[in-house]
């Protein structure tokens, strides 16, 4: 019972940031997310007797402790749930353009849920993937679905886990800048929870998701992706405002990332109907339609290298591999 299991990962258009319970991953806010095709992560796990601890390898290369505490989480719930007590041998490979820093919690977290329910003779429903992938990490809680998904934050470990909205089944993508930069990173988890405590902005982040999460809603629906793109663009500025003020203060952007954001502000003046979005680190994230996405990119290698640029266009949910 061991399959390679893919999950892609999914770029959030509402950020999910701050969790009201860290243990389980229960956020402050609902999030949205469109998930893409570019970049996933395969993974397969067989549980073993013989085996005398978990083992976590990645793209060949057995990783240590750290690296395997997060797993470790979803596998235990794992075999919690089917009454097993063997260690895993987890196997995984992150497919990434070879632009690096792209790496993603999210597919890496889908696909273990995934591959190690089935290793463990368990067949959950969506839902109950999404809850086993969240407890690993939030975001990867949205990758168990193809398209758009929304992560409703509930209150608890039953009631917080991602449902579809739309199968994004039209004309939008996403272009990756990917922006270098040796500045040392905050992770997502330790910059969400400095933010939370300390910035006195947070309340006012927390106070627009709702409206933007309805309009945005409105917007897929009318496959309208010039107003997706433009609430996109407010919900990231906002989220990312809220860590100027957290102490000590910190930023994801960078000048990089700042000249690519007034790229994109320049293509709009032109007309493309184009916005950004950015996560924890200086990479920037256009969402315009994937019917432009060549010429987006032709007109972007004016002031970046082409291997710096990546197209993407919505993906597939969570699937077992048949090979
Ligand atoms: O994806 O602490 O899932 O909604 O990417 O593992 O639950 O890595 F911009 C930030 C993702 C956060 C927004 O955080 O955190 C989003 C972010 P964990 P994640």
């Amino acid at each position: 019972m061991s399959s390679w299991v893919r999950a892609h990962t999914n770029i959030a258009l509402i950020k999910y940031w701050g969790k009201e319970n860290e243990e389980l991953i229960i956020p402050m806010n609902h999030s949205l997310s469109l998930t893409l095709d570019a970049f996933y992560t395969d993974t397969k796990v067989l549980f073993d007797d013989s085996l005398n601890q978990d083992e976590l390898v990645l793209d060949g290369v057995l990783q240590g402790h750290e690296s395997l505490k997060k797993v470790q989480v979803v596998l235990n719930r794992v075999r919690e749930m089917a009454g097993i007590s063997s260690h895993a041998r987890v196997e995984s490979i992150n497919h990434v353009p070879t632009a690096a820093g792209l790496a993603s919690s999210a597919s890496g977290l889908a696909a273990l849920a995934g591959a190690a329910s089935h290793a463990a003779g368990l067949s959950l429903s969506e839902k109950d993937l999404s809850r086993l992938a969240r407890i690993g990490s939030g975001s990867a809680s949205r990758s168990i679905y193809g398209g758009f998904a929304e992560w409703i934050k509930g209150y608890d470990d039953k009631t917080s886990f991602a449902v579809p909205v739309d199968d994004a089944d039209w004309d939008i993508g996403m272009l990756f800048i990917v922006v270098n930069d040796a500045k040392k990173d905050v992770s997502s988890r330790e910059g969400m929870r400095r933010t939370v405590e300390t910035s006195p902005f947070y309340d006012g982040w927390l106070q627009t998701v709702d409206g933007d999460l309805t309009n945005m809603k409105e917007a897929i629906s009318k496959r309208d992706v010039y107003t997706v793109g433009e609430i996109a663009e407010r919900s990231a500025l906002k989220m990312h405002a809220t860590t100027l003020g957290a102490i000590p203060p910190f930023t994801y952007w960078s000048a990089e990332s700042m000249k690519a954001m007034d790229a994109v502000r320049q293509l709009r003046k032109k007309g493309y109907a184009v916005h950004f979005t950015m996560d924890a680190g200086p990479n920037v994230k256009l969402i315009c339609k994937a019917s432009e996405l060549a010429e987006l990119k032709r007109l972007l290698s004016e002031h970046f290298d082409t291997s710096r640029l990546i197209e993407a266009r919505p993906g597939p949910g969570l699937h077992v591999l048949t090979r």
